[in-house]
């Protein structure tokens, strides 16, 4: 499919979609509509949103969607995935959703390795309530709630796939990848949706993502936050892949 054209998997009813212009959160959905299209799961798949910006995609594509409070994503996701074994579960949550309210629920359902895959977007802070500091958030960036940039006192910035690498099972499938990699994150979804597929368990995926309105940078600005800034905290590629 080329970059410019729309998933099958698309609503093709609620366009245009609702994230700011330059949102990589859109731009990850994109990625992950071909990897829906691709792995032919349209039909038996259950999309699970959080709150935060990730909400504004429950209606992105034709699938069937669930929805909950900030941070109870996960817990949601895994009672639908025992009620019903056979659906393909797919969580989408922030790094606030899961790497901070709702972080013992992403810990419990890693070390429980349950077969859902996971999908989080990193963009450093809280973006829907106003730009926040999140766990993610990079030393010295300035936030909302960090207005001389975060202090190491306040914590230094979150790894999740890191720490997941270390307490999950060896058939869990966790990585990191960022939204302006199309073809290396569209591969990172298809291994880590197969790894629920073919029944090894929990897979994850950190998506690290653009939110130039919070960050408060033009294109070129946005871009290399995330493609230099923050992708030399945080190393893109797969830390656990049970298909290699
Ligand atoms: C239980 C609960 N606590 C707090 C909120 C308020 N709230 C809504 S979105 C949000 C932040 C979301 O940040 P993140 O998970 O990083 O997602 P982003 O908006 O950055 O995509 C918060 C605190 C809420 N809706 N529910
Ligand atoms: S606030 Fe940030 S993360 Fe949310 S839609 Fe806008 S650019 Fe995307």
């Amino acid at each position: 499919m080329p970059e410019t054209a729309l998933p099958k998997s698309w609503n093709k009813e609620s366009k245009p979609h609702k994230f700011c212009p330059g949102c990589g959160q859109a731009l990850a959905l994109k990625i992950l509509g071909q990897a829906i299209d691709e792995l032919d799961i349209q039909k038996k798949m259950i999309y699970a949103t959080d709150i935060g910006c990730s909400l504004l995609s429950w209606s992105m594509f034709n699938v069937d969607t669930i929805q909950t409070h900030h941070g109870r994503t996960l817990p949601l996701s895994v009672g639908f995935k025992k009620a019903k074994p056979e659906a393909i579960v797919v969580s989408f949550t922030g790094d606030g959703g899961g790497y901070a309210i709702g972080a013992q629920h992403l810990l419990n359902t890693a070390m429980r390795n349950d077969p859902i895959t996971v999908i989080l977007i990193n963009n450093a802070n809280y973006a829907m309530t106003g730009g926040q500091l999140a766990p993610t958030t990079l030393l010295n960036q300035k936030t909302t709630t960090a207005p001389k940039g975060r202090e190491l006192a306040q914590g230094k910035p979150f790894k999740g796939p890191e720490m997941l690498a270390q307490i999950t099972s060896e058939d869990a499938h966790i990585a990191r990848g960022i939204s302006t990699n199309y073809q290396q994150l569209l591969e990172m979804y298809k291994k880590a949706i197969s790894n629920q597929i073919e029944g090894r368990g929990f897979s994850f995926v950190e998506v690290i993502a653009m939110c130039p309105v919070n960050w408060h940078t033009d294109a070129q600005q946005s871009l290399d936050f995330a493609e230099i800034e923050m992708a030399k905290i945080y190393p893109i590629g797969e830390l656990k892949c049970p298909q290699k």
